[in-house]
Parts: structure tokens; C-alpha cells; sequence
């Protein structure tokens, strides 16, 4: 018997082609709804350290298009960890921890969950959780304490809080964080 997972998830995989728009690069690769299910799509695709440079996988809440501009993303924000060259060991690990953290919906807050991201990038990997309402302080602090807790994150490591609004205008070190772990 299958093990049911609280929501249904979809797959999204970012190929970088500077021949595409954004929009035309990502594409919906599956969905699941079982503990089963992800386990033998994680076993069959590649870690986050083999895809392409400038690749992304994103994990997201069925229905919800891994965008900006997604009703349920529109006033959200995300916390983001930059992986830099001396922590690329921990990139793989991080992002199964991450998606488990996700799947798990074990926080109070879990509604207010959309997605994952894990970005692949040259100098800084970066792995991100999105959530509905950056106004919901509460909410984005619990859900950030729970990703450091199920990362077993070391000190050294900086979790920032950005709304996707600030993000979608400023690019990079430019986006100011509005809550800190
Ligand atoms: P990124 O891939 O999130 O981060 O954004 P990066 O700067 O580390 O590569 C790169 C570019 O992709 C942005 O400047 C946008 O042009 C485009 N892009 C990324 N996201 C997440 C979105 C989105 O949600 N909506 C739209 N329209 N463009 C996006």
C-alpha cells in the first residue's frame, strides 16, 4: 500500500537555452502524491551537482506554476541559501532535505508552502523555499526555522527572506532580505 503525502507535487525542470524565453525553458516533468512515488522519481533523475549550468529543478505545490507571477506566489517571498564553491558537497544532500522538508508538511504553517528551487549557477548555487504571504512573519520564521532545522544547517550558513516583488526588479546581492535566520 501506498503511503499518501498530505499534497500533490509537480516536477518542473529548467533546461538553460539562450535560444528560449524564461517561460519557454521550464517544463513540467511529473507529479506525485505518494512517499513511493517520490522516492522512484528521485532514484531515476539526476542530483542537482550533475544537471547543466544555469538549470534549475523546482518542486511545487500541484497547480502552482513555479513563477513570480502565480496567484499563489504574487505576494509570497522565498528563503534562500547561497551555496558558494566550498559548500558544493553539501548541495545534493540540502536539496533532498529541503524537498523532504516540503513533502513532510510538518509545520503549523503548512498552507503557506508553495514550493522548492534549487538553482545550478556558476559561482553560487542557490536553494530557495517559496511562501504564499511574505506579510505573514510568523508563518515565513516557522517555515524558515523548520528548513534550518531539517538542513542541519551550520552556523556559517546565512537563511534570507526576500519578497518576490523585491526579486523580480533588483537581481542578485541588490535584493534586500526582510527577515534573517
Ligand atoms: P533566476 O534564475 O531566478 O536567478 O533569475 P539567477 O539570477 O541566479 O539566474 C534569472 C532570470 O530568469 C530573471 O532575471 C528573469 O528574467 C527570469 N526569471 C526567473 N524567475 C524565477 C522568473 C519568474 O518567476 N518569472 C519570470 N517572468 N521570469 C523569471
Amino acid at each position: 500500500p501506498h503511503h499518501p503525502l498530505h499534497s500533490n507535487w509537480t516536477l518542473w525542470y529548467l533546461e538553460n537555452d539562450r535560444s528560449k524565453s524564461w517561460e519557454d525553458m521550464l517544463h513540467e516533468v511529473t507529479s506525485f502524491n505518494t512517499v513511493e512515488n517520490f522516492w522512484s522519481l528521485i532514484n531515476h533523475i539526476k542530483p542537482p551537482s550533475e544537471i547543466k549550468l544555469g538549470s534549475d529543478y523546482c518542486l511545487f505545490k500541484k497547480g502552482i506554476r513555479p513563477m513570480w507571477e502565480d496567484d499563489a506566489n504574487v505576494h509570497g517571498g522565498r528563503w534562500v541559501i547561497n551555496l558558494n564553491k566550498n559548500t558544493q558537497n553539501d548541495l545534493d544532500h540540502f536539496w533532498l532535505d529541503t524537498m523532504l522538508c516540503l513533502i513532510g508538511e510538518c509545520c503549523d504553517y503548512s498552507d503557506e508552502l508553495c514550493g522548492a528551487v534549487v538553482n545550478i549557477r556558476g559561482k553560487s548555487n542557490k536553494i530557495s523555499i517559496w511562501t504564499a504571504d511574505g506579510g505573514n512573519e510568523a508563518a515565513a520564521l516557522e517555515i524558515g526555522n523548520k528548513l534550518r532545522e531539517s538542513l542541519r544547517m551550520e552556523s556559517g550558513y546565512v537563511l534570507q527572506y526576500q519578497l518576490h516583488k523585491d526579486t523580480m526588479v533588483k537581481q542578485g546581492s541588490a535584493v534586500k532580505s526582510i527577515y534573517t535566520l
